[in-house]
């Protein structure tokens, strides 16, 4: 499978650009367990790799010249000079893989340009991190070709900065970290402050179990306003109650804080949501490692909840799924990602799963929205060389 796709990129890179690439490289989206807004607040996150990836072929240039080309835009070759790359300049997908090259750059690093075909499997705007997907494949591609010698950790920071600066995109580590540094059959624990990070076994299948995402469809973009609105809140709420970052506030401090936040109605919502959310990523590791992975449905439940309700991310349409899913027989069921739109996960048994999708697509089509796209997710493979 892998090979197959290897070879089709590799073909189409030798049309475009007339000689065999020196090597493939895949990097992958990503599901989020539990740990949501929590990455910008120096908490803890839970994600898994998709078996969905960015693909590029890449070959080394010494001339300065960086071109890129993707099997999923229309148009052609985009040709850049290395020198001339600047921050959001580029409002294209082009900002993505170009972001990375400026900021290795801009790190020190003796890249001298490059060709490169992208070839992404990864469903864009559905909350699944295409975009980090973009940018590890680069970065990694990047890392060899040019003997960098980085590890996972630190291209995915580069490839943070490239998205908050490049892009213009306010976003926290998370996706990066994940699809660089996941495992086939773990989800990742990941403490944002220090990127410490543990894998946890995490095979649903082996206890009967399905984990299925359900893209709603409704598109959205980080570089838009809300996103960036609940991160200065945030921060706003961390200055006013003293601490370097809201993962300073305990879990046992939780009413005194609140208290201390006055009528600030607005900042309380969202440090009420941080604080429990931490305490929810921790309270998922400890069942996933207890042998526990049923009773991790209802920490999803209320992490729906405090998103909807508190953090005031979530949608008609993802309340409708997770609503659904549950009275159809799920045990546990929220949105992923960073909201307004995107995808939602159901935990199942596996008897459940023809029954909760049936019931998941009817409700869509009665309440008039656009028909969800619903698959298992299984933990996969994060960011490798193909060839
Ligand atoms: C998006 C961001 F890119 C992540 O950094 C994270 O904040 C997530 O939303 C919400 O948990 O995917």
């Amino acid at each position: 499978m892998s090979e197959a796709v290897a070879q089709t990129v590799a073909s189409r890179f030798s049309e475009l650009y007339g000689a065999e690439p020196d090597g493939v490289w895949a990097a992958p989206g990503r599901v989020n367990l539990i740990g949501e807004h929590t990455d910008y607040n120096d908490g803890f996150v839970m994600p898994f790799a998709l078996p969905h990836t960015a693909v590029a072929a890449v070959a080394r240039r010494a001339d300065g010249v960086l071109r890129l080309h993707s099997a999923d835009v229309e148009g052609g070759v985009t040709e850049l000079r290395l020198d001339d790359l600047s921050p959001e300049s580029d409002k294209n997908w082009t900002a993505y893989p170009a972001g990375v090259v400026w900021a290795l750059r801009e790190a020190g690093h003796a890249v001298t340009g490059a060709d490169i075909h992208l070839a992404s499997t990864v469903p864009s705007g559905a909350g699944l991190s295409s975009s980090a997907a973009l940018e590890v494949v680069v970065a990694l591609a990047l890392n060899d070709l040019f003997s960098l010698g980085l590890r996972g950790w630190q291209l995915a920071r580069l490839c943070q900065r490239a998205e908050n600066v490049y892009v213009g995109a306010p976003v926290g580590i998370m996706d990066q970290t994940a699809s660089a540094c996941c495992e086939a059959g773990h989800a990742l624990f990941l403490d944002t402050r220090d990127l410490s990070q543990k894998q946890i076994p995490f095979d649903l299948a082996a206890e009967g179990m399905r984990l299925l995402v359900v893209d709603t469809q409704v598109k959205h973009s980080h570089s838009e306003g809300e996103y960036g609105k609940r991160r200065a809140g945030c921060e706003k709420g961390a200055d006013l109650l003293g601490v370097n970052a809201l993962r300073d506030v305990p879990y046992a401090d939780l009413d005194a804080a609140l208290a201390r936040l006055g009528d600030e109605e607005e900042v309380r919502r969202l440090v009420r949501h941080i604080v429990t959310e931490n305490a929810r990523v921790e309270q998922v590791v400890s069942l996933l490692e207890t042998g526990e992975t049923r009773a991790i449905g209802p920490v999803l439940i209320e992490g729906h909840a405090s998103l909807r309700d508190d953090f005031r991310i979530s949608c008609p349409e993802l309340d409708l799924v997770v609503d659904t899913a549950l009275a159809s027989g799920a045990l546990g069921s929220r949105m992923t990602g960073g909201g307004f739109g995107g995808s939602a996960i159901v935990l199942a048994e596996e008897p459940d799963v023809d029954a909760i999708t049936k019931a998941v697509t009817e409700a869509f089509a009665a309440a008039g929205f656009t028909a969800p796209r619903v698959f298992e997710a299984v933990p996969s493979a994060g960011a490798r060389r193909l060839r």
